[in-house]
């Protein structure tokens, strides 16, 4: 798919959900530098540049997106040859897409052994790698039910359910107020992850910090499940993640409302305080072990060039 078209179904949400995007940003780079006719180095940087702009403006809290693009276009200005570039950046794209397949089925291995036989397991959004999780528990044998919450505005709790149906697993869809109300019933909560910094907080889905609250006030282990790309190397310069809110008609009418500010924050931040785990593909950690992820993952020379 084209970087436009990509950028569109990203902006729409019709592409969505962190580690998607992020395949859809490095297949889309890949479409672009196997399609490239020109012969000129300098001109294929510029333009992979700005094309990698506009994949990066789409949605701006997920930084799967930013090491997606990062990992396809960094030194490619080290390469003087432009059938060796178009190739290299073909093959970063595409090794970064398998990576991100394999990350997500060792994460449903992993995050399955912590999910036991008759456990009542909570989800909220939809989350690739808790799902994965969840369904590879219910795989192995395990007797499992699970809560998930709908997910104001966009629903996707509605994919979630259908999902966990389609495979078989007892499902209950719960709207987004209920989780205090429910808790009793959970033994462990399992959410995704758009981004996480390097001092272990977690941002997802609008409400996952509430329902952190609920689980560590009902002492219920509350685990994240997140490839190493969605922790953020820009969190170590210091930089705050950026909360998108997107358009007020996805939570209502304003014509309905004369006089009201209507909000529509997409994601929230949890602590890390209230955070058992971080099931990666590298291992459960716990969330204080966020920076040494990332200093392994992405190495302190290429830190200290992020801006
Ligand atoms: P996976 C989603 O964001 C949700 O916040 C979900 O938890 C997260 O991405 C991770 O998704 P949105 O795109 O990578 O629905 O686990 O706003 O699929």
């Amino acid at each position: 798919m084209s970087i436009g078209e990509t950028a569109e179904k990203i902006k729409s949400m019709e592409i969505r959900g962190a580690g998607t995007i992020a395949r859809a940003a490095a297949g889309a780079l890949k479409h672009f530098a196997e399609n490239y006719t020109g012969s000129d180095t300098d001109a294929f940087e510029k333009e992979l540049t700005e094309k990698a702009d506009v994949l990066l403006a789409t949605r701006p809290t997920a930084i799967t997106l930013w090491n997606s693009v990062q990992a396809v276009i960094r030194d490619v200005d080290k390469i003087d040859d432009i059938n060796t570039l178009k190739e290299t950046v073909t093959a970063k794209a595409a090794k970064f897409i398998e990576d991100s397949h394999k990350a997500v089925e060792i994460i449903g291995r992993i995050g399955a052994k912590r999910i036991e036989d008759g456990d009542v397991v909570l989800t909220t959004c939809n989350s690739k790698v808790a799902l994965a999780s969840i369904i590879h528990a219910f795989k192995e044998g395990k007797n499992i039910e699970v809560y998930a919450t709908e997910s104001r505005p966009w629903f996707q709790g509605h994919i979630t359910v259908r999902a966990l149906a389609k495979e078989k697993i007892p499902v209950n869809l719960i709207v987004d107020s209920s989780v205090r109300y429910y808790m009793k019933n959970i033994d462990k909560v399992l959410v995704g992850a758009d981004t996480v910094t390097s001092n272990g907080v977690v941002i997802n889905k609008i409400g996952t910090s509430q329902i952190a609250l609920c689980a560590h006030e009902a002492r219920v282990p509350f685990f994240v499940c997140a490839e190493t790309y969605k922790f953020s190397p820009r969190s170590i310069t210091g930089e705050l993640v950026k909360i998108e809110e997107r358009d007020l008609n996805e939570v209502a009418n304003p014509d309905d409302f004369p006089g009201v500010n209507i909000r529509n924050p997409v994601f929230d931040a949890t602590p890390p305080e209230y955070i058992d785990g971080i099931i990666t593909e590298v291992g459960l950690i716990p969330p204080y072990a966020a920076y040494e992820i990332i200093a392994h993952k992405f190495g302190f020379e290429t830190l200290m060039e992020v801006d």
